[in-house]
Formats: structure tokens, sequence, C-alpha cells
């Protein structure tokens, strides 16, 4: 399929709620959005790159310079034959793994559609079992004003149909929290994300953590660590699980080597894209860990990527692919729904990424348009 034509979107959208982690709050998130043409199709892709470099070191703003100026010029005009065609052409800038997955999804979206697959279905080609239906997901909470406000959340989330809830922590904010959380639910399966906010220094409170029953502490130590990972792993009760550190197959192989972690969150995003996240799942199931889909605050255009990867079979824990309107009302397209009976969403099953871009809508969030031909 010849690349014909690429658009790149700007795009603000307001959060229903700034979501706060230790990062600092967020309140209006930037992103682009990216569309690759081909023989009357269409494949989009979105960036989760944001407007500050918290998460990574990536912003909406380097990302189009780095689209704009590297990836889209290499990558228009060229026969794709299939997405993995990507590593070789996109090999050549360093690191930007967000800027790249938006071109990456848009690849998946592009040939599954060429296929007559729906995205889930042409990423579980190699396996014996197909994509499942549904998936079990849960609700990432920002951290909130007070604890009895967060509790009111964790509430209302239950009642929603959530099953699995994880809070953000920073230090100070942390042990009275998880306290509070488990004595006034006491069977809920909750974890904490601490986005990198501890050093080892800090094992006494991670150990105190230990007391919860949490499901797993998500990265507690250093964005690029692995090794001091290693080091906390054997003195904490509670599983561990890596986000930040995990950026590529080379780095999910180094953590499961020195047993730096027992539950990877794979973000395809953070890794270049579904390729890349479909390899770690693949390593990651060989090892008999646990494994997940973390979120970006997706778009319902990025939530559909996420869905379709979690419906492979090595996922066998609930990934950070809630609702859709938890962040954005409207959406760019239709919102993804919780199924409140079994706290599942259900897999898009029509062509490629199966859904249909609102123009309006997108057209009213876009802050700067361009097309690459
Ligand atoms: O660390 O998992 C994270 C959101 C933005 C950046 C980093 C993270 C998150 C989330 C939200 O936890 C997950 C989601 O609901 O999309
Ligand atoms: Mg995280």
């Amino acid at each position: 399929m010849k690349i014909e034509a690429i658009d790149l979107y700007y795009i603000s959208q307001p959060l229903i709620r700034p979501f706060v982690t230790s990062f600092g709050p967020q309140q209006d998130r930037d992103c682009l959005l990216l569309a690759l043409h081909s023989e009357g199709l269409v494949g989009w892709g979105e960036c989760v790159a944001t407007n500050d470099p918290g998460y990574s070191y990536e912003t909406a703003k380097t990302a189009w310079h780095i689209l704009s100026d590297f990836l889209i010029p290499k990558t228009l005009g060229q026969e794709l034959q299939e997405p993995e065609d990507l590593q070789s052409w996109h090999r050549f800038v360093r690191g930007h793994p967000l800027a790249k997955a938006a071109i990456d999804q848009a690849a998946w979206d592009l040939t599954a559609q060429r296929d007559g697959l729906s995205m889930a279905q042409k990423l579980a080609a190699p396996y014996d079992e197909g994509p499942r239906d549904c998936v079990p997901v849960g609700v990432s909470i920002g951290i909130q004003p007070s604890i009895s406000q967060t509790l009111v959340l964790i509430e209302q989330h239950i009642e929603k149909g959530y099953r699995r809830i994880k809070l953000k922590i920073k230090p100070g904010y942390d042990v009275q929290l998880a306290s509070a959380v488990r004595e006034r639910f006491p069977t809920l399966s909750f974890m904490l994300d601490a986005n990198s906010a501890y050093t080892l220094e800090d094992t006494p409170v991670l150990q105190a953590l230990d007391a919860f029953d949490l499901l797993m502490l998500e990265q507690p130590l250093g964005h690029d660590d692995i090794y001091n990972h290693s080091k906390l792993r054997p003195q904490i009760k509670t599983p561990l699980c890596l986000d930040e550190s995990i950026v590529s197959l080379d780095h999910a192989r180094f953590a499961l080597e020195i047993g730096a972690c027992d539950i990877i969150n794979i973000k395809p995003t953070r890794v270049t894209g579904w390729t890349v996240a479909r390899q770690i799942h693949d390593l990651s199931v060989e090892a008999g860990i646990g494994l997940w889909v973390g979120g970006m605050l997706e778009t319902g255009v990025g939530r559909a990527a996420q869905l379709a990867l979690a419906s492979l079979p090595g996922f066998n824990l609930p990934g950070d692919i809630s609702a859709t309107e938890r962040y954005y009302v409207p959406d760019i397209v239709a919102p993804f729904l919780l199924n409140s009976e079994d706290g599942t969403i259900t897999v898009p099953d029509g062509p490629g990424l199966g859904i249909e871009i609102d123009f309006e809508r997108l057209s009213y969030v876009t802050l700067q348009h361009e097309i690459f031909k």
C-alpha cells in the first residue's frame, strides 16, 4: 500500500476533571492525531505525548517536530506491506517512541482494514486463540485534594462496575491513603502507582504498604531505572510492576533477567507501538509474569487500539482502559462504555480500529492541521 498522504492534527481537549499525578496536575490535554491515506482507506493513530514532559520527555510539540520533519517525510510515498516495515524505516530516529507510535497505530489500522480484519484479529493472528470479545478494565484515579474525596470517587467507580482501582501516590500521600482505602473497602482489588516518585531510601515506606494487600505497586523508583527495582523487589511483599522503565523489548528482557518486576504494564505508545508491544507480550507470556495494558488518557482513537491489544491471550490483569467518558465528553469518536455487569469493555470488531471519526468535533478541538503529500 503506497502511503499517498498523511494528515497531522494538534488537538486540545479539556479533561472532565484535572488528572493529578506525582509530577503535577493536568487540565487540558493536548495530543496529536495522524491519518495515513492509501488506496481509498484511512488508518488513524494517536500520539499521546502531551502538554508537558512529565511522564515522558516527549511533548505534543516535540512529537509534531519529530513527526513532521523526520518520521512523516520518511514514511510518505513508501510501499507499506505490514506494520512491521516501520521498524526499519524509523530506526534512524533515536528515541521518541510516542511520535513513532502514532504512525505505528495508523499502520495497524490501515493494514487491518486492507486485510478485512479488526485490529484485534490482526494482532491475534499468530496465536491459536482468537482475540477476546471483551476485556476487563480498571480505572486510574489521580491524586485528590483529600483522602475522603478519594474514597468518594472510589465508591462511585465501584458503583459504575469497575472491578479494579488504581490510585496515584506520592511521598507523604501513600500509607495513610492505602490504609484508609483498605479500611473502607476490605475486599477491593486496588493498586498504587508512584510514577517514579520514590528512591531506595524510601524502602521503609514502601514496606509499610505490604500491610494493605495491594494488587501491585507500579513504578516506585526512577523512570529510567531497572537495577534499583531489582534491589527493592525482594524487600517488599507487594508485587512490583514496571511502567516507565520498560521502553523497549530489550528493557523488558533486562528487567525479567535480573528479576526487577513481577508484572509489566505495557503501554504500546511507550515502546514505539503495537509491533513491539506484541513482542513484549510474547516475552512476558514465556516468563509467566503478570501483564496488562496501560493508558495515557487516550481519546477513543487510542483507546480502540489499546482494547485491541488487551484482547490478546497473554494479558492476565485488568488494564487502564477505562471508559472514555471519564475524560472527554464529547469525544471525537463514539464513547467506549463500561459493561457494568462484569467490569469489561467490548473490543471493537469493525474493520481496523472499528471507529468512525466525528470530523465536526475533530475540527472544533484542532489547533493545527497539516497535510503532507
Ligand atoms: O503512569 O499509568 C500512568 C496517565 C498519564 C500518564 C501516565 C499514567 C497515566 C494513568 C492513566 O495512570 C491511565 C488512563 O486511564 O489512561
Ligand atoms: Mg504508571
